[in-house]
């Protein structure tokens, strides 16, 4: 399968969060992808290819405008204000309940009103990073619209947890919603899988009143597991979207068996909703000995993962999402490709 990947990443390195009342050091950095880069061609998964430029038209597509134009100016205004070497942009306000968010303020309500955490630094290279995400995404989607079986965007930073007006949790702007929208303005009908350890909150809260589009996701149940406050199994859809978002919340240290047949489940879902594409956001958080998760998959799994979604026998686009392990996550990102080819 073709792999779109673009070097502008690189310069998107994170070097810390703020997380447990600390800085700690970054866990989304460049490696991840340059790992399962290398991974890929060497066990022979595909051509590894640049994205096309798509511009940001589609983006607006799922994206309020004020979010899209604040983070593309976010980096320059925040050095505006702190000094040219200020490091990395992190909200410290929030509007509260009761207080009203300031779209159009200083720097630091802006960053407080779109960010929803602390975890989501915006650096020089963010921006540029982040559309060259989407266009990974975009190409993938343009790979299999022209009769591809699948298409992976091996691209950071991730998208599953920005919303159509916030971004957090590494996430800017929403790679795999854009796509699955784009696939809508192309007449088709798309629905999404989230394998990712936490739950995709913004490509939910995206879709969460439409119809047009299936949202299932498996993840470590919010009681205990980031985004902590979307995710629970009673979110089932709004208004015309009511029965189109499938949530299955997992216990700690659920292993192979119990996903397995929750995977079943929502496949179950998926193939009930007669899509003709298949998005995956593939988190590979899941892993066992992954240092931000309290899941149990094993490598081989993830094999098992990639043939059970070729069971669909419908053309798939992958999105690379989370995954932090970095001695594991080549190995087991390339399984899930291989066992889809393979299936
Ligand atoms: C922030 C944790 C963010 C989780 C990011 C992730 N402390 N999402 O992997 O899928
Ligand atoms: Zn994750």
């Amino acid at each position: 399968m073709k792999v779109f990947y673009s070097p502008v990443h690189l310069d998107h390195a994170p070097p810390e969060e703020f997380e447990g009342g600390r800085m700690t050091p970054a866990v989304e950095v460049p490696a991840r992808v340059e790992r399962v880069k290398a991974e890929v061609l060497r066990r022979g998964i595909g051509p590894v290819a640049a994205p096309a430029d798509f511009g940001l038209a589609p983006a607006a597509r799922v994206h309020d405008a004020g979010l899209v134009t604040f983070l593309g100016e976010a980096s320059d205004l925040w050095r505006r204000h702190y000094g040219e070497d200020a490091p990395a942009a992190i909200p410290s306000a929030w509007p509260g309940r009761g207080m009203r968010g300031r779209f159009d303020g200083d720097i630091e309500s802006r960053l407080g009103t779109y960010a929803f955490d602390t975890a989501t630094p915006i650096l020089k290279g963010t921006w540029d990073a982040t559309r060259a995400a989407v266009n990974c995404a975009l190409s993938a989607a343009a790979e299999i619209k022209s009769g591809a079986r699948s298409a992976f965007a091996l691209a950071r930073p991730p998208g599953h947890h920005a919303g159509a007006d916030v971004f957090g949790g590494y996430c800017y702007l929403n790679n795999i919603a854009i796509a699955a929208q784009w696939f809508v303005d192309q007449g088709m009908r798309p629905a999404i899988l989230d394998v990712d350890y936490h739950h995709g909150n913004g490509t939910q809260s995206i879709f969460y009143g439409r119809g047009d589009v299936l949202f299932c996701s498996l993840h470590g149940d919010p009681a205990f597991a980031y985004p902590h406050f979307l995710g629970f199994a009673d979110e089932t859809g709004a208004g015309r979207g009511e029965g189109a978002n499938l949530n299955l919340p997992l216990p700690m240290y659920t292993a192979w068996d119990r996903y397995a047949e929750a995977l079943d489940t929502a496949l179950r879902r998926i193939a009930a909703f007669g899509p003709d594409v298949i998005l995956v956001s593939l988190g590979l958080d899941t892993f066992e000995a992954d240092p931000i998760s309290k899941f149990r998959l094993a490598a081989p799994d993830y094999l098992r993962l990639g043939e059970k979604i070729a069971a669909l026998g419908k053309p798939t686009l992958f999105q690379f999402e989370g995954g932090y392990n970095l001695d594991a996550l080549a190995e087991i990102t390339v399984n899930v490709l291989e066992g889809f080819e393979a299936g």
